[in-house]
């Protein structure tokens, strides 16, 4: 047997970083124990290996499905080293104890997420050998090492190297870690089996069975309010995807995220990745107060500035979100920008996020203040699905993905807009989308002149509007997230008298044809989109 010498089973289907490991072992005294292709791997490298076949005295059985499922290694994995009738019982069967285990699995999810892969194929690649031993060498991570990460391995071996191996909260941070990676693996073939759970019938993966595989992130300083605790969780079955978004995004400077900064930015990023045309999207509270886009050749410079003059007392303090690269002339514009309403006054912004920045642009972004936070994200996917949580439960739904293409934006009134009215109507109602309902939005020329939010009254929305564009409201678009159910007239004449041309709504109203009425009087177009857009 080979008692009294240290052993490390390593069994791996991700191989990067293997040799970093065993020649750190090795040099540790390890004896090393592999599985038959990781031990192949190894040799070729040229480390001596012992194959677990040898631990075993059996031979890998049934295709491999059975290797490593054998008491030489599970006893040797889970034996209390410090309950005497644990060693009697390893010595009395020739066990050796092993100490570090390294283990990664089958890769079940990017196999079952390639094309063409056969549901045989799917069912070969669960791992169970794999889980089995994680598993147990996490719940005896009082005397065994255990690693999943292959980013893991030089802190693992600074740690064994420098003797601080007994450090607890280390075991049990890699333990934690252990049985995270084997809870979304097993939920990855959860929602595998469940698109798959009747044969023959056409495949359906709606509604999805959820089991969500959350790591934390990070801690953060404090909830919404400072009295609040709050932290920050990954959803890897989110990121995964290739969804992009504020959670994955990279941090280049300032100080740390709070809770709301995470809000915040991700409403900015959602809300300026719907845009084609270069735009700057200002968002406060989660609701954008400032849009805008200019042409393709356009500088994004013009665009921040009007983004900003929508709503300057309200940009003060807010995130400023690029959906393009942020150049150096706009990172300087950005750093001196004075309020529009008090020129002694720089502007102020919590976050500025863009897919990207010139290096000079990034150097003089910085340099505004120590504490701007400077993210870059990565543009965000159709087709993700929205979690939010309610008391007791979640709620699920596919994200809002419709933009104006996919609409008809049909004329009902005898005013026909022109193409420059329809565009407006457009700006308007994608800005319209990411307002809290009761949203109104006007807009002219690609940019948001004003916006009401979050009112339980949807005419007050309106009032709000159409007092933030004021006069710049004459010619402008108007955009509502849904129809008006009482009082349309009211509002409608309202908004035709401040010089409004053209009103969207989603029609279905009973009322549909007083507002009509309304606009042919005012020879105001009217276009009815027949999606509504409720964000609450
Ligand atoms: O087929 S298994 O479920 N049965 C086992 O007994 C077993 N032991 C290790 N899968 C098993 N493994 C997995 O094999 C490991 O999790 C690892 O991913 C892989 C390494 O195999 P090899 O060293 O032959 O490349």
């Amino acid at each position: 047997t080979s008692q009294g010498v240290k052993q490390a089973l390593i069994s791996l289907s991700d191989k990067r970083n293997l040799e970093l490991l065993a020649k750190g072992l090795g040099d540790l005294g390890y004896k090393l124990v592999s599985t038959g292709g990781t031990a192949t791997a190894l040799e070729k490298a040229g480390y001596s290996v012992t194959r677990v076949e040898e631990l075993t005295s059996f031979p890998e059985m049934l295709d491999g499905r059975v290797k490593t499922l054998h008491p030489a290694v599970h006893g040797g994995i889970l034996a209390r080293r410090d309950m005497q009738p644990h060693m009697d019982a390893l010595q009395q069967h020739g066990i050796g104890t092993i100490d570090v285990v390294v283990v990664n699995l089958y890769p079940f999810y990017s196999t079952v997420t390639s094309s063409n892969v056969d549901f045989e194929t799917g069912v070969e690649n669960i791992d169970i050998g794999g889980p089995s031993m994680i598993r147990a060498a996490a719940k005896n991570h009082k005397d065994v090492m255990v690693v999943v990460d292959p980013d893991d391995y030089s802190e693992v071996l600074a740690k064994l190297q420098s003797g601080d191996d007994g450090d607890n909260s280390f075991r049990r941070r890699l333990a934690w870690k252990a049985f995270q990676h084997a809870s979304s693996y097993d939920s990855a073939v959860a929602e595998w089996l469940w698109k798959h759970q009747r044969d023959g019938e056409e495949t359906t993966d709606f509604p999805p069975s959820l089991t969500v595989p959350l790591t934390l992130k990070s801690k953060l300083r404090y909830g919404e309010n400072p009295h609040q605790r709050a932290a920050f969780y990954e959803d890897k079955s989110l990121c995964e995807f290739g969804a992009g978004g504020i959670a994955t995004a990279v941090q280049y400077h300032g100080k740390e995220m709070s809770y709301n900064n995470y809000l915040d930015a991700d409403a900015a990023w959602n809300c300026v990745c719907e845009f084609n045309n270069p735009t700057c999207v200002v968002v406060k509270h989660t609701n954008p107060c400032g849009v805008a886009s200019v042409g393709p050749n356009q500088g994004l410079l013009e665009a921040y500035r009007l983004a900003v003059r929508a709503d300057p007392v309200s940009a003060f303090g807010g995130i400023v979100a690029f959906n393009v690269e942020v150049d150096e002339t706009l990172a300087r514009e950005i750093r001196e920008f004075r309020s529009p309403t008090d020129n002694e006054t720089r502007m102020f912004y919590e976050i500025v996020v863009a897919p990207s920045y010139t290096e000079k642009g990034l150097e003089i972004l910085k340099g505004k203040s120590k504490t701007l936070r400077i993210l870059k994200a990565e543009h965000t996917k159709k087709g993700r699905r929205s979690l939010r949580q309610i008391g007791g439960g979640w709620l699920l739904q596919d994200s809002d993905d419709k933009t104006p293409e996919d609409l008809g934006f049909r004329v009902v009134t005898s005013k026909v807009p022109t193409l420059e009215l329809v565009d407006d109507a457009q700006f308007a109602w994608l800005c319209c989308k990411h307002v809290k309902s009761n949203a109104i939005v006007v807009a002219k020329d690609n940019r948001m002149l004003g916006m009401g939010s979050g009112q339980p009254n949807r005419v007050k929305s309106l009032h709000i509007a159409l007092e933030k564009a004021g006069e710049e409201a004459k010619g402008a678009a108007l955009a509502s997230d849904a129809f008006f159910p009482f009082a349309w007239n009211d509002a409608v004449e309202d908004a035709c008298k401040a010089g409004v041309k053209v009103i969207a709504q989603p029609g279905g109203s009973m009322r549909d044809q007083d507002a009509i009425d309304c606009c042919n009087k005012y020879g105001v177009s009217m276009l009815f989109t027949e999606v509504r857009h409720f964000r609450h």
